[in-house]
């Protein structure tokens, strides 16, 4: 029996709602495999801005760094658009990667056979889709200096930048993915028209010299977003800078049916961070219909990178397996023939199913 203590971040829109049926499923993994789970309840974003002015504290931060994993909902909505950029609820989200130093987000793509029919794409297409997107977190355009409007408002700007240090670092953990997958890594820039996108693509080339098992390309963004659509198997890992990675998660999430679907694993730094790629949902926000499946299966990746428990994590994967090939969809995966169920009623089949996997 283990004892494990985990940050819990409900967040905004439509957070709390998933993340509560993530907890109802670790509850069922603890049952089945003796372990304890302690939670610390933290906000970030805008019920952070409600409760205490701004969208992460300091207190927030450290009781994050005192445990073992972060659950982390979504964060973001109308009510707090309108702020400065520095007291956005985002802002509160790119604190938190920044200061955990979780500068790896792990973005899988994989299609389940049962839900071939859900995507907008065609059957042979997608079928069989296993593909990652790494994403660098903590660098990039996201962070670069200087950024800002000018006084008179008639400028704005960011700065794309990136050191050898971070290229590096990410390059070389993508390689030890794709390692020990199919092997085959995509490297995304923009090196026809952007320096750091050159600079990037020379440091991935020199980090390949330790990868001779490993074969590499490169393409364009551009390309790669047309490619994504095209022939998705093609790929095995794509590594790419941070604006560039998220915007083809979003996409990638499309191949599997709905952003409901595609969870996320931000790691490298003291505390691993596990999220679902999609928002708060503002448009279905306390309605009780997102799927929280994205969110579980971001529960898996916390069990399998943040805590180490492969059989655990596995088993959360196969409880959704299972409970998609029974037939219950929320309506953003649902077919005309499937069992429609609610977020609840999801939550309440995948916990149940913990125990018959
Ligand atoms: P979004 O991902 O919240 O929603 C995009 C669309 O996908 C919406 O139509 C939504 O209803 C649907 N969708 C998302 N998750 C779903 C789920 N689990 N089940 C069913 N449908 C789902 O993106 P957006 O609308 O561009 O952004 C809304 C807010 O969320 C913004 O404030 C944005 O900044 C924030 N955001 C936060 C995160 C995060 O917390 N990591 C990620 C993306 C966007
Ligand atoms: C994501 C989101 C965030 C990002 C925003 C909300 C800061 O879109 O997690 O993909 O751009 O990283
Ligand atoms: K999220
Ligand atoms: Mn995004």
């Amino acid at each position: 029996m283990s004892k494990f203590v985990i940050s819990v971040m409900e967040g905004d829109g439509i957070g709390p709602e998933i993340v509560k049926e993530g907890i109802k499923v670790l509850e069922e993994v603890a049952k089945k495999f003796n372990h304890t789970f302690e939670y610390k309840y933290v906000d970030v974003g805008g019920c952070s801005i409600d409760k205490f002015g701004v969208p992460l504290t300091q207190e927030t931060i450290d009781t994050i760094l005192s445990t073992d994993a972060l659950f982390f909902g979504s964060v973001g909505g109308p009510k707090w658009e309108n702020l400065p950029h520095h007291l956005k609820p985002e802002a509160g989200l790119l604190g938190i990667r920044k200061a955990l130093g979780a500068f790896a987000n792990l973005r899988p793509a994989k299609v389940f056979n049962e839900l071939v029919d859900a995507s907008t794409l065609k059957r042979e297409v997608i079928e069989g889709i296993d593909l990652i997107v790494v994403r660098e977190l903590t660098g990039g355009i996201y962070f670069g200096e200087p950024r800002g409007f000018s006084q008179d408002r008639k400028k704005a700007f960011n700065t794309m930048v990136y050191t050898d240090e971070e290229v590096r670092r990410i390059a070389k953990l993508a390689f030890e993915i794709a390692r020990q997958r199919r092997k085959k890594l995509t490297s995304v820039d923009k090196a026809n028209v952007l320096e750091v996108s050159q600079f990037w693509r020379d440091i991935v080339i020199d980090v390949s010299k330790d990868y001779p098992d490993v074969e590499l390309n490169h393409m364009y963004v551009d390309n790669a977003a047309m490619q994504l659509v095209r022939n998705p198997k093609q790929f095995d890992v794509i590594v790419t800078g941070n604006i560039f990675g998220d915007i083809l998660s979003d996409e990638a999430s499309m191949l599997t049916g709905s952003i409901g679907m595609l969870a996320s694993a931000s790691v490298g730094g003291k505390v691993g961070l596990f999220e679902p790629i999609h928002g708060s949902a503002p448009d279905i926000a306390g309605l009780g219909i997102a799927n929280p499946i994205a969110q579980i299966e971001s529960l898996a990746m916390l069990l399998k990178y943040g805590l180490k428990l492969d059989k655990e994590a596995k088993c959360v994967e196969d409880a959704v397996s299972l409970v998609l090939k029974m037939g219950y969809r929320t309506p953003d995966i649902a077919t005309n023939s499937d069992k429609k169920v609610n977020t609840a009623q999801m939550g309440d089949l995948i916990a149940k199913a913990i125990h018959e996997v």
